[in-house]
């Protein structure tokens, strides 16, 4: 901080500003918390929280020192062309949200894996049916991003018997799990039949799910995605479904949200959809990770979790 005696002003412009208030003022009651767009004396703000923040904001914050995101990813951030590309921007990082987004892919794992879809369909047939259950090991999930989120992923579905393989950038070492990096797109597409995605949003991962990804999955694959909407050809899904060669797909973000109320996704038969709620930040959890930050910029600790332009998250 460029003068460690000068008061911490925060700015919050999030989907749950009553709530990161109160959680902030009871850790950390020397803190000011002010709220958009009433930023008072604007050059008085060091910090700021943000979702999906205005063009305005950071033209009104001339003296931000450190930008923190309410959620794991930093799009909604990234998009504002006026967001002054010096100031460093830190990615949240969070048991709860880890939490939610592991128990999110196994639900929609297990949906897959043991028939849910079809069961819902025998009953509002009331119909009593049976599907033969595979074993979890002889179901091969292959995880795209092997991050925070997704390592967790891993781990909680190796627990469960699953068999795993990872997909990343670069090679990871992990454990019982063959890892492949991007130059090996297409080995590591070929064995999986339930893709979960849970990569982050950059120029190269756009529109990854695509035509010719499908393609090289085996028939009847499925996908989940659990990453950005901009990383899936919608229309490619949809041919994808309508020609069988993909079984079922998970999804619970969108290229444009809210969906559409004219989506093809909504009542597609071999879609389960959601509205972005896959992990939803919790503030009474979250808030000491906030915190944590800013008592390290304050004593010129260097910043976790950074945001890397280089690597584009
Ligand atoms: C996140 C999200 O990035 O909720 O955390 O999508």
């Amino acid at each position: 901080m460029e003068n460690s005696t000068q008061k911490a002003v925060i700015l919050l412009k999030t989907d749950k500003d009553d709530q990161w208030s109160a959680y902030l003022q009871q850790v950390m009651p020397e803190l000011e918390v002010r709220f958009w767009p009433d930023v008072g004396e604007a050059t008085q703000i060091n910090y700021a929280l943000l979702w999906n923040p205005p063009e305005e904001l950071f033209e009104k914050l001339t003296h931000l020192q450190v930008i923190f995101s309410i959620g794991a990813g930093i799009d909604g951030i990234l998009k504002v062309k006026s967001r002054p590309a010096h100031i460093p921007l830190v990615r949240l990082s969070d048991k709860e949200l880890t939490n939610g987004m592991v128990q999110y892919v196994i639900y929609a794992v297990l949906r897959i894996h043991r028939n849910m879809v079809n069961y819902d369909r025998l009953q509002n047939n009331r119909e009593w049916g049976f599907y033969q259950q595979i074993a979890a090991n002889d179901c091969r999930v292959g995880i795209m991003g092997l991050g925070q989120l997704g390592m967790a992923c891993v781990q909680a579905l190796k627990a469960l018997g699953y068999n795993i393989i990872g997909f990343s950038r670069t090679k990871k070492n992990v454990d019982g799990v063959q890892c492949y990096d991007q130059s090996q797109l297409q080995e590591f597409l070929k064995r999986t039949e339930i893709l979960v995605c849970l990569l982050p949003l950059t120029t190269q991962t756009k529109h990854i799910l695509n035509k010719s990804t499908f393609n090289q999955l085996p028939r009847g694959a499925s996908i989940i995605n659990v990453g950005r909407g901009g990383h899936l050809n919608e229309n490619d899904l949809l041919e994808a479904l309508d020609n069988e060669h993909i079984n079922h797909a998970v999804l619970d973000v969108f290229e444009i949200e809210p969906l559409p109320q004219d989506h093809a996704f909504w009542l597609h038969p071999k879609i389960t959809l959601t509205p972005h709620i896959a992990s939803q930040t919790v503030p009474a959890s979250a808030v000491s990770h906030i915190v944590k930050g800013i008592k390290r910029h304050q004593s010129g600790q260097p910043l976790e979790f950074l945001y890397d332009p280089e690597l584009g998250y």
